[in-house]
């Protein structure tokens, strides 16, 4: 996979936070990261249903600001809308193979995915247009579970 010019900024900023010794928060440049670690991330119960694999499970951002995923695993993973209409996490996963391929920029704008992250890339940022609570999981650890919120507010 091609690296795209956003993913080298992404890095480049990451690198810069580390470098500094400031954590990643909201509202910074680049906004928060969501971890993605399979491996070290354990269930926890949420008022969504299980969630895993995302730290934090549940991420809480400003209206205006930003967050992007960091696939801190050793392997693939993506961070993928799974749609407006659910308010739980579905038994089954509705994600479908489109969730492999990067797209979307914006939470209320449709579909959003990482794509399929490999070991030690990060997603596109995508901004919280709209208020709200969203839902996401991995296409391919749905029912690990792989699951995640972020609220909007
Ligand atoms: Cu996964």
């Amino acid at each position: 996979m091609t690296r795209q010019p956003w993913t080298t900024l992404s890095l480049m900023l990451l690198a810069a936070c580390t470098a500094g010794g400031i954590p990643t928060s909201s509202g910074g440049a680049g906004g928060v990261t969501i971890d993605i670690n399979l491996t070290l991330s354990h269930p926890v119960q949420t008022p969504y249903g299980l969630s895993g694999g995302f730290t934090p499970p549940i991420t809480t951002i400003p209206v205006g600001s930003q967050f992007h995923f960091t696939n801190t695993d050793s392997f693939a993973h993506t961070g993928s809308y799974l749609g407006s209409q659910f308010t739980q996490f579905p038994a089954g996963s509705p994600l479908g193979n489109i969730a492999t391929t990067q797209s979307g920029t914006t939470l209320s704008g449709g579909m959003w995915t990482s794509g399929a992250l490999q070991p030690g890339t990060s997603s596109q940022s995508i901004t919280a247009d709209r208020a709200g609570t969203y839902l996401f999981g991995c296409f391919f650890h749905y029912g690990a579970p792989m699951r995640g919120a972020i609220i909007a507010q």
